[in-house]
């Protein structure tokens, strides 16, 4: 306890404003990075508690505030097979962290000990990375601190994208089990992808170049990376890497990346837009995918994680049968709410899947997909993948084919269970499996995004007083609280064709998001309007 007491002086937390609380939100903890020093401190302490409750296996920790300004930074806990900190210790996690003295920082760091009964003297282990943000530095400096007074070893593999840190949590603790997921290394990450995309092409060739917008992050130099691991003899993958000025911390996120794409609806301004030129943005830490082209008369077209998912599951849908594994696994696609309409008819109605919607945030949709032999998630904002059950891998490599074709099937699924990052939504892994299905079916984007039409749509952010007088039910479509308030949204959406409205508290701002979709853009507009006021 000495130990820690002095460690933390070093990482001294920063108070917040009255009545204000650091809180291990939807992404860990993100804000201004001047803020973080101690929280990574603290974060130290419980990874290192969290460890030794999980019997010695490594536990991640990733630095990085994903799609937002340079100026901020985040911390968040990756658990043993690469999947989110479990949600109960989100909340030892935010206890750790307000401890508003040294003295009861270690004291409810012992407490915690003794609650679950662990023991301080066995091993604990933690690994972790960062992204280019230049703040990250520091806060591996109190990370690295906090496990060195509390006797953890630990791995710093310094700058990572998220999804990379994902892997190597999961190959560090199924190292020569059945379950190895692939070699403990960078490098390893890059030749599994490599090897899987070539195995999962089977001699289709990629068309075209892809030009890969990396919102000048972390995934730029880790694409270029990754693209000398593919044989261009062998594979030939004309990729473009823009947007990738790591060195000028200044510019990450700005104008560039999925989440400017998906929010203002348009190309990146620079480089200047190409006519229907194949197009894909990253996000500041590589784990957000969009896809988009720009026509010369239609002009700018966009591709969400919506019709990643439709893409993926069509692809998926029509290999297991043609694999003959119909009956034995089941396939389905999990959305949330925001998905539109469209996607969520085409795939219950043309690819004949389930579909399921869960609440907003990754790890709901990943719990859901799990429950699948093969789920296919993806928010709308392009976070998402595809998870294939231990049973599902299984047939894959061991079913006995009965003809070349269905060989080929399996060995494709196969592949893709290789290609697909089965932790977490990765936009290296999720790009390389789109490359795979567009060169099979020989598509260009213009011939994807025929498959439906969205309906108009439009989402507000409606500032409220208090948004925590919003509470939402049935996977956040309808509002139980305040009293009243559903009944004017149901009134509301009765008058449209094909309407849809729902009203919820943001996890990540506050404020309340109203989404609606309707038969026409005027009808869309409108209805969202009415229901803002509503809520407001
Ligand atoms: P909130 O603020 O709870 O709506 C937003 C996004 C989510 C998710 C989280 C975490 C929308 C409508 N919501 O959540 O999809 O990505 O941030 O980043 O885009
Ligand atoms: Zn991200």
């Amino acid at each position: 306890n000495e130990q820690i007491i002095a460690a933390s002086k070093k990482h001294p937390i920063v108070p917040l404003d009255e009545g204000k609380a650091y809180k291990y939100g939807t992404a860990g903890f993100r804000m201004r990075a001047d803020f973080l020093e101690g929280v990574s401190f603290r974060v130290g302490l419980l990874s290192a508690l969290r460890s030794r409750k999980l019997n010695s296996q490594a536990i991640g920790v990733m630095i990085t505030a994903s799609h937002n300004p340079a100026a901020d930074n985040g911390i968040k806990i990756v658990d043993p097979m690469g999947e989110m900190l479990e949600q109960e210790w989100e909340a030892y996690s935010t206890k750790l962290v307000n401890c508003s003295t040294d003295q009861e920082l270690a004291d409810t760091y012992t407490a915690l000990a003794e609650q679950f009964k662990i023991d301080l003297s066995s091993p604990a282990k933690v690994v972790y990375g960062r992204d280019t943000r230049p703040s990250g530095h520091t806060l591996v400096g109190a990370l690295a601190d906090a496990l060195d007074a509390t006797g953890t070893k630990y791995v710093d593999y310094k700058i990572l994208t998220t999804p990379q840190l994902h892997y190597l949590v999961r190959c560090t603790n199924t190292e020569n089990t059945p379950l190895s997921y692939g070699e403990i290394s960078e490098a390893g990450y890059y030749k599994k992808l490599s090897e899987a995309f070539i195995r999962a092409l089977a001699g289709s060739k990629v068309q075209g170049t892809l030009t890969v917008d990396c919102a000048n992050g972390v995934g730029g130099p880790k694409l270029s990376e990754f693209l000398k691991y593919v044989p261009q003899d062998v594979c030939p993958f004309d990729v473009k890497v823009v947007n990738d000025a790591v060195h000028r911390p200044e510019v990450l996120n700005l104008d560039s990346g999925a989440d400017f794409v998906k929010t203002k609806q348009r190309a990146p301004p620079s480089p200047a837009p190409v006519l229907d030129a194949r197009c894909c943005s990253f996000d500041g830490d590589a784990d957000r995918l969009i896809y988009y082209y720009t026509d010369s008369k239609t002009g700018f077209f966009m591709l969400d994680g919506d019709r990643i998912a439709t893409l993926a599951a069509s692809f998926i849908g029509d290999l297991v049968r043609a694999a003959g594994l119909q009956e034995e696994l089941r396939t389905g696609v999990v959305q949330t709410a925001y998905a539109n309409g469209a996607s969520t008819q085409y795939i219950e109605e043309h690819l004949r899947l389930p579909v399921v919607c869960t609440s907003t945030g990754v790890k709901h949709l990943h719990h859901a997909a799990c429950n699948f032999d093969i789920g296919v998630y993806f928010e709308a904002n392009g976070h998402g993948t595809v998870v294939f059950s231990p049973d599902a891998l299984r047939a894959f490599k061991e079913k006995e084919p009965q003809s070349p074709a269905q060989k080929e099937a399996l060995d494709s699924l196969a592949a893709l269970g290789d290609l697909i990052n089965q932790t977490v939504g990765d936009a290296l892994s999720d790009m390389l499996m789109v490359e795979v299905i567009l060169a099979h079916k020989a598509w260009t984007l213009k011939e994807w995004s025929t498959t439906y039409s969205d309906l108009p749509n439009r989402l507000v952010r409606v500032e409220v007083g208090n948004k925590d007088l919003f509470q939402a039910t049935d996977a956040e479509r309808r509002l139980s609280h305040p009293p009243g308030a559903q009944d004017e949204i149901d009134e509301a959406v009765k008058k449209y064709t094909k309407g849809r409205s729902f009203a919820r508290a943001s996890g990540t701002e506050n404020a309340c998001r109203v989404y609606a979709e309707a038969a026409t853009r005027v009808e869309a507009d409108e209805l969202a309007n009415k229901v803002a006021a509503i809520v407001r």
